[in-house]
């Protein structure tokens, strides 16, 4: 029957890959050691108005400086995988040149920290924090981003290539496109629905030159992958279809089918020509994967297209407004039930299953690993007679063994999910959000980085431990 979502007693296969993840910005800290380089993310974030609160990665959770805490962390909750990012600038502080090794040598220590734990290290090589000195050049607007994004790639896996059994290009290009170029929302910051379909593809092209590289320097065995935050989009079925082109399609299309939508490029003429696009890219951009990594959060619920009448385009000659999803403000996003998280985003692990099934559906035969699920919650802290701390997070709970339930009844019908990583480790600098979304089945104390494990921690160690939902 349908399942509820709630179940526990499910069992997971013995090779299932349970782990959690991380991205660099976001815990890290330790901006101006080792010769680290700025980032677009140190940039924006010192940029008055651009995070809550004024918040800022200069220090975010230490990690830089607690590694081997936080190894014993990882190694504590019995995870089979820990998937973590690179940060550029500490490779290349300026995105071009030889190895910073002083900045190489944490993420030796880091990817041997974790072997001798048992933990296998799964590595992405960009999530969003691309050197200043690139943006400075036109970031991923400039198509030579693409070229230096192989460079990187190529370094870092000529160095770590020996340890690591997992290389994931890029984290949700679509992010780093739109949020960072349509909306703005996210560095560097910029409103350019133009500019974004412009990045987008170079994105693209970073993807296929970096997996090209890679597979110069890497073992045969090492398996590649992107991640993508392929969006669930319910309701009327051209919005849906308008919606899943400039929000999943152009990423996916060249780089697993090897071509561009017709349908995206005919909906977005009037902002870009894509003479972008040159001869041989999609060719360059189409590789082979090992592993599709999935992100998956919450669904989107749309109505059918108000026929120009949009307010935000209604101005007289005035440009449809900087999106997103660029020319799809005619299409009315509507209110979802809930519950929701504190990002409010709605929780609908129905959308899971239906995301893994519709993917499995259009790449048959690609193996598919969940990189990252989770929630923001206000937590609830209580300290017993004898001072020991004690994380209540019921609602994570919930939502992880909800989002659980989907993905093994997925493995149930036949997607070939290799893995489940819970976003995050430990609560963490949110992006736009700062401090103030806890992501973490790991509570961080911001005033003295103590780490506490929540109730999610301490459940996800024994659904690890018995392969089995509690
Ligand atoms: C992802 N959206 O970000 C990132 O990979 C993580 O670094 C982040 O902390 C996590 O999800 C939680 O936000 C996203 O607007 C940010 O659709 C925004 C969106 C999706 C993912």
């Amino acid at each position: 029957g349908t399942p509820d979502f709630r179940d526990s007693g499910l069992q997971f296969p013995d090779s299932f890959v349970f782990g959690s993840a991380t991205a660099a910005y976001q815990i890290e800290g330790a901006v101006n050691e080792d010769g680290r380089g700025p980032s677009i993310w140190d940039t924006f974030s010192h940029t008055p108005g651009a995070v809550q609160d004024g918040d800022t990665g200069d220090v975010a959770d230490d990690h830089y400086h607690r590694l081997e805490a936080d190894l014993d962390l990882i190694a504590g909750l019995g995870l089979d995988a820990y998937r973590f990012s690179i940060a550029w600038p500490r490779i290349q502080p300026t995105g071009r040149g030889p190895v910073n090794a002083a900045g190489l040598d944490f993420y030796e220590r880091l990817v041997d920290g974790l072997i001798e734990r048992g933990v296998t290290p799964v590595v992405t090589l960009y999530h969003w924090d691309l050197p200043q000195a690139l943006e400075d050049e036109g970031g991923w607007t400039n198509r030579d981003t693409a070229y230096a994004f192989a460079d990187y790639a190529r370094l870092v896996g000529a160095a770590l290539g020996n340890r690591v059994p997992v290389w994931t290009t890029l984290n949700e290009p679509w992010c780093s496109a739109f949020l960072g170029h349509g909306s703005g929302e996210h560095a560097p910051g910029r409103q350019d629905n133009a500019a974004a379909l412009t990045a987008a593809h170079h994105l693209n092209l970073a993807h296929g030159l970096g997996v090209s590289a890679l597979r110069e320097v890497l073992p045969e065995t090492a398996q590649l992958s992107v991640t993508h935050n392929l969006h669930v989009i319910r309701g009327d079925a051209d919005s849906v279809r308008r919606i899943e082109a400039v929000g999943n399609r152009i990423f996916t299309g060249p780089m697993l089918h090897g071509a561009y939508p017709a349908d995206l490029i005919e909906d977005t003429k009037a902002i870009t020509d894509w003479a972008f696009v040159l001869p041989g890219d999609v060719e360059l951009i189409h590789q082979p994967l090992d592993v599709l990594g999935i992100n998956y959060y919450n669904t989107t619920l749309v109505g059918p297209a108000m026929g120009g009448a949009h307010p935000a385009e209604s101005a007289a000659g005035a440009a449809p407004r900087a999106s997103a999803f660029p020319g799809t403000d005619d299409i009315p996003r509507l209110d979802q039930p809930g519950p929701f998280t504190e990002m409010d985003w709605n929780i609908e692990p129905s959308g899971l299953l239906q995301l893994l099934e519709a993917t499995r559906d259009e790449f048959p035969g690609l193996a598919l690993m969940v990189t990252e699920n989770g929630a923001a919650f206000e937590d609830v802290v209580t300290v017993d007679d004898r001072g020991a701390a004690a994380v209540h997070d019921a609602s994570r709970v919930d939502y992880l063994r909800r989002h659980f339930t989907a993905a093994h009844r997925a493995i149930q019908n036949g997607v070939d999910l290799r893995g489940y990583f819970v976003w995050s480790l430990m609560d963490n600098f949110e992006w736009a959000y700062g401090f103030s979304k806890r992501f973490g089945i790991v509570r961080v104390d911001y005033e003295t980085q103590e780490r506490t494990l929540k109730d999610s921690a301490l459940w996800y160690r024994k659904l690890i431990e018995t392969r089995r939902l509690p």
